[in-house]
C-alpha cells in the first residue's frame, strides 16, 4: 500500500453530481407506474369493526384497493421480529395492513392504488373505516401503570426485560461513604432525514423477477424480507438503492408495512408500483426514539471514585417491537463510557405504549445513556465539592488496562471488550482546547457584566463496526478503470470517495480511475447494510481485502508475462512494472485483458496484450484449476466484535437572563475514530452529528397528547434548528488504531450526537446553578426552573 490517499482530506467525489442536480433518488424513478397511498389510522388505539371502500370504487383512475382481508399465507401474518432476543417477553409486530386493531395514528389499515398521487389521496379520502375507540397509552408513566394494556392477550405492558450484573452494585452503594440518586429523562425525537421513505416495484412476468428499488439502508435485507413475504426464492428478487437523501437509522427497518405491499401489488398488478412518503406520514408512521426515564443510584469515595452503580432504565418502545430491544441494550451496555464503575448492575423494560415504533436513530440509545452517566459524573462533583472534570479522570480507563472486558454482554451474546483507546489523553486534549482551567475566571468576569455563562463537558464511547460482515468486489476493466462494489447503501456519508481512496491505495491506481457502486443486490448480493457507523470498518476492510487479492492476481498473469517474479514488481499510477524500473511494465487494463483467455482484438487494450502472446503451454488448460477467468476479486470482512471509538465534547453557553434562551458560545470535539480514512469527511460527520445532537438537547421533540396523537406532526411545528443556530465546532482528532481490522479503523458516522444532551445539560447547569435532569430544555422550560428553584 503507498499510502497516498488513506489519510487525505480529499473533497467527496459524489458532491459535484449531488449538488448539480444529477442525483437520482426514489421519487425520480418509476415514471408511468401507478401511486400508492395509505388510508391510515386517525387514532393511537382502536378495533377496527368495518372497512367500506364502495365510495372509492367509482373514481376514474383508481386501480385497486386493498385491506388486511385481502391478503393470504405470509402477507396475512405479521412483519418479522428482526431482532429476537432472549429479553422479549412478548414481541409483537404490525402487519403489513391492520388486522383487528390499530395501536398508533398513522398505522396502514388500507392501500390504494390508482393511476397517479393525486386521485390516490383523493380515494383515500374516500375509503369508510370505522373505529370502536379504545384508551390511548401514551409515554413510560402511563405505560408503567398499566391502567390500559396496548396488546390483546398481555397482562402489563412489558415487551421485554433485561437484567445484567457485574459484581454486587446493591451491596457496593450501600457500603459507600456517600451516595447519590438521580432521576433522568430523555423525551422523543426522530431523524427527519430530508427524503422520506419510498419504494418502488417492478414485477418482470417473463423471467417471475421482481425488481424493486427502496430508499433503504439495507438492500439485502429488504431483499430477504420482501422474498420471505411473497414466497419467492432470493435468486427472484433483486433491489437496487438510488441516492438516498439521509436515513440516520430509521431506514434500516425492514421491511416496512409498505415496503411489502407495493411490490406485493406490482406482482399482483402485473404494473410498476411506487409510493413515496410525505412528511406527515414521516412523522406519525415511520419511526422515533430516544424517550427513557433512567434511575441512577451511585456510590462512591471522597475522591469521587465511582464504588457502584445501580441503574433502572424504562424506555418507551411505541406500539410495536419490529427491532428487538436493541436500543435499551446499547443504553445499558454503553453507559459506563471511558469509566470503571465498580460493581454495576442495569436492569431496563421496554415498554409498549400507543405512539410510533421506536427504532435506532443515530447515536441509538448513547445519547441517553451518556446523558445518564456524566450527569452523575456532574453530581457527584457537586457532591463532593471537586471539579467535574477531576472526578472524570479518576475514573477512567487507562491506556495499559486495554484491551478492556466491561464484563457485559451485548447482543449476539459476545462480551463488550473495549479494543484500544486513550481516554487521559482525550481529557486532557479537550481540557486544553476548551480552556477548562481559564473558565472559572471568565465566568467571575461575565457575571460582573451581569451575563451567565457556563461550561459543561462529557464523554462516550462507542461500538461501531459490528459484523457480522460485509463484503468487496474489485474489477479491473480492460480500459483500466476500477470497479469497486460493497453492499452497504449510502445516505451521504461519502462512501463512494473513501472506498475509492482505499482502493486507491491498495492497488497503486489513480482515485478517478475508481467508481464505487454500493447498495445494489445484483452487484453485491451478500451484504448487511449501513448502520452502527460500520461502513469504513466493515466495507473499508472488505474492499481493501478484494484488492489486495485483487493485485496478487494481477502480479501474478503480469509476471507470467513479463517473465518476472511477481515479488519484484509493484503498480504505481495504474501499471504493472518491475520495481525501480519505470519503463518496463504493462497497464492494469492490459493485465485484465490477459486475464482473460477469451481476448478480442476489440480495443486498444486487447491490440496491446497481444504481444504478450496467448496462453503458451499447450498442456496447462487456459484457466488454471482455482482460478477464474477476469482481474477481479471479492472478499468478506468479518469481525469476532465491535470496535470502540470514544470522544469527548465540551460547550460553553450563555443563557440570557430575561428571555431564557440558550446561546452556545464555543463546541469543542476532540474525537478517537482510529486511523482516519478520510479527516474531511469525517469532519463533516462530526458537524452533522453535532447538530443532531444540539437539536436533540435544546429544540427537538415529540409532542404526543394524552390521545396519542402527535401535535407538532409539520416542519412547521418540530423546532427543528438552523444553520444559526448550530455551532461553529472545533475538532481535535485522536488516532489510536484498533487492532481488531487490517486497516485499523474505528466507526465516526453517529458519533457527534452522542453527547450532546449531556454537555449542554451540563454547562445549562453550570451557568444557572441548579440541576438540570430533562432534555431537551427549551427557553421556557429553563424560564420555569428558575422560578421553582428561585422560590426554593
Ligand atoms: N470515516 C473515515 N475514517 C474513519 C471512520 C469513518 O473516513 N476512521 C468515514 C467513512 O468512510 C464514512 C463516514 O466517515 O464515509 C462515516 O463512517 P462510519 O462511521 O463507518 O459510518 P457508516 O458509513 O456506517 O454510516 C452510518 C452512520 C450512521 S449509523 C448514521 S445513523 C448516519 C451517519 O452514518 N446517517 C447519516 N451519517 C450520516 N450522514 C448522512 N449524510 N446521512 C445519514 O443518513
Amino acid at each position: 500500500m503507498t499510502g497516498k490517499m488513506f489519510g487525505a482530506p480529499i473533497p467527496r467525489t459524489e458532491d459535484e453530481r449531488l449538488v448539480a442536480g444529477r442525483g437520482r433518488y426514489l421519487d425520480d424513478l418509476g415514471a408511468g407506474a401507478y401511486a400508492a397511498a395509505f388510508v391510515r389510522s386517525p387514532h393511537a388505539h382502536a378495533r377496527i369493526l368495518d372497512i367500506d371502500v364502495g365510495d372509492a370504487l367509482d373514481v376514474d383512475g383508481l386501480v385497486a384497493v386493498y385491506t388486511h382481508d385481502d391478503l393470504r399465507g405470509p402477507m396475512a401474518e405479521p412483519l418479522p421480529l428482526l431482532i429476537p432476543h432472549p429479553a422479549i417477553r412478548d414481541g409483537r409486530t404490525p402487519h403489513a395492513l391492520a388486522a383487528e386493531y390499530v395501536h398508533h395514528v398513522g398505522e396502514p389499515v388500507a392501500m390504494v392504488v390508482a393511476r397517479d398521487r393525486y386521485v390516490a389521496e383523493d380515494i383515500v379520502e374516500r375509503v369508510r373505516v370505522d373505529y370502536e375507540v379504545l384508551p390511548a397509552v401514551v409515554g413510560v408513566a402511563a405505560a408503567r401503570r398499566a391502567d390500559h394494556v396496548v396488546h390483546p392477550g398481555m397482562s402489563d405492558n412489558v415487551a421485554a426485560r433485561l437484567l445484567q450484573e457485574v459484581g454486587d452494585a446493591p451491596a457496593a452503594i450501600a457500603a459507600a461513604p456517600h451516595t447519590l440518586e438521580l432521576d433522568l429523562e430523555i423525551e422523543r425525537s426522530a431523524s427527519t432525514p430530508m427524503e422520506g421513505r419510498g419504494v418502488y416495484a417492478r414485477w418482470d412476468a417473463a423471467d417471475a423477477m421482481l425488481r424493486m428499488y427502496s430508499s433503504t439502508q439495507t438492500a439485502s435485507g429488504v431483499r430477504a424480507a420482501v422474498a420471505a413475504k411473497l414466497e419467492l426464492q432470493l435468486g427472484q428478487v433483486e433491489v437496487v438503492v438510488p441516492d438516498v437523501g439521509g436515513g440516520f437509522g430509521v431506514k434500516i427497518v425492514h421491511p416496512w408495512p409498505e415496503e411489502v405491499m407495493v411490490p406485493w401489488a406490482a406482482r399482483l398488478l402485473g404494473h410498476d408500483v411506487k409510493w413515496t412518503e410525505d412528511r406527515r406520514e414521516h412523522f406519525v408512521a415511520a419511526a422515533h426514539e430516544r424517550e427513557q426515564l433512567q434511575r441512577v443510584r451511585v456510590g462512591f469515595d471522597d475522591e469521587g471514585r465511582l464504588l457502584g452503580l445501580d441503574v433502572r432504565i424504562w424506555h418507551d418502545n411505541g406500539a410495536y417491537l419490529p427491532y428487538g430491544v436493541i436500543v435499551p441494550l446499547v443504553t445499558s451496555t454503553q453507559l459506563l463510557g471511558p469509566y470503571r464503575p465498580g460493581a454495576y448492575r442495569v436492569e431496563f423494560d421496554s415498554l409498549y405504549t400507543t405512539t410510533v415504533i421506536v427504532t435506532p436513530y443515530r447515536g441509538a440509545g448513547r445519547p441517553q445513556g451518556v446523558f445518564a452517566m456524566e450527569r452523575t459524573m456532574d453530581a457527584i462533583a457537586a457532591r463532593l465539592g471537586l471539579d467535574r472534570a477531576r472526578v472524570r479522570s479518576v475514573n477512567l480507563i487507562q491506556p495499559d488496562e486495554m484491551p478492556y472486558d466491561q464484563g457485559l454482554v451485548f447482543q449476539d451474546g459476545r462480551p463488550l471488550i473495549y479494543d484500544s483507546g486513550d481516554y487521559p489523553a482525550a481529557l486532557a486534549a479537550l481540557l486544553d482546547l476548551v480552556g477548562w482551567d481559564d473558565f472559572p475566571a471568565q465566568r467571575e468576569r461575565a457575571r460582573a457584566e451581569g451575563r451567565r455563562i457556563g461550561i459543561g463537558l462529557a464523554c462516550y464511547v462507542e461500538g461501531t463496526g459490528p459484523g457480522p460482515y460485509e463484503g468487496g468486489h474489485v474489477q479491473v476493466e480492460t480500459s483500466g478503470r476500477v470497479r469497486v462494489a460493497t453492499g452497504l447503501t449510502s445516505q451521504g456519508q461519502g462512501h463512494q470517495t473513501i472506498l475509492a481512496q482505499i482502493v486507491a491505495d491498495e492497488l497503486g491506481v489513480p482515485i478517478s480511475d475508481i467508481s464505487v457502486t454500493t447498495g445494489d443486490t445484483r452487484r453485491m448480493p451478500y451484504s448487511v447494510g449501513t448502520y452502527a457507523s460500520r461502513g469504513a470498518v466493515m466495507s473499508g476492510s472488505a474492499v481493501a481485502l478484494a484488492a489486495r487479492r485483487l493485485r496478487d492476481k494481477a502480479l501474478r498473469i503480469a509476471g507470467d508475462a513479463l517473465e518476472a517474479d511477481p515479488d519484484d514488481l509493484e503498480i504505481v499510477g495504474g501499471r504493472v512494472r518491475v520495481k525501480g524500473s519505470p519503463a518496463s511494465g504493462m497497464d492494469l487494463g492490459t493485465v485484465a485483458v490477459l486475464a482473460n483467455p477469451l481476448r478480442y482484438a476489440f480495443d486498444e487494450a486487447s491490440r496491446a496484450a497481444t504481444q504478450f502472446g496467448g496462453p503458451a503451454d499447450f498442456d496447462r488448460p487456459p484457466v488454471a484449476p482455482d482460478d477464474a477467468p477476469g482481474l477481479e476479486g471479492t472478499d468478506f470482512y468479518s469481525p469476532l466484535r465491535c470496535t470502540f471509538a470514544s470522544g469527548m465534547h465540551a460547550a460553553i453557553v450563555e443563557t440570557d437572563p430575561e428571555t431564557a434562551e440558550i446561546r452556545i458560545l464555543r463546541y469543542c470535539v476532540v474525537h478517537d475514530c482510529g486511523r482516519l480514512v478520510n479527516p474531511l469527511i469525517v469532519e463533516g460527520q462530526i458537524h452533522g452529528g453535532v447538530a443532531q445532537g444540539v437539536a436533540g438537547a435544546l429544540y427537538e421533540r415529540m409532542a404526543y397528547d394524552s390521545d396519542g396523537q402527535l401535535l407538532n406532526a409539520s416542519f412547521m411545528d418540530f423546532l427543528m434548528p438552523y444553520a444559526s443556530e448550530v455551532p461553529a465546532v472545533e475538532i481535535d482528532h485522536l488516532e489510536t488504531p484498533s487492532p481488531l481490522n487490517p486497516l485499523g479503523i474505528k466507526g465516526a458516522g453517529e458519533a457527534g450526537v452522542i453527547p450532546g444532551a449531556a454537555v449542554l445539560a451540563a454547562a445549562v447547569e453550570d451557568a444557572e446553578g441548579f440541576p438540570i435532569t430533562r432534555m431537551p430544555i427549551s427557553p421556557s422550560e429553563l424560564f420555569h426552573l428558575r422560578r421553582r428553584f428561585a422560590s426554593g
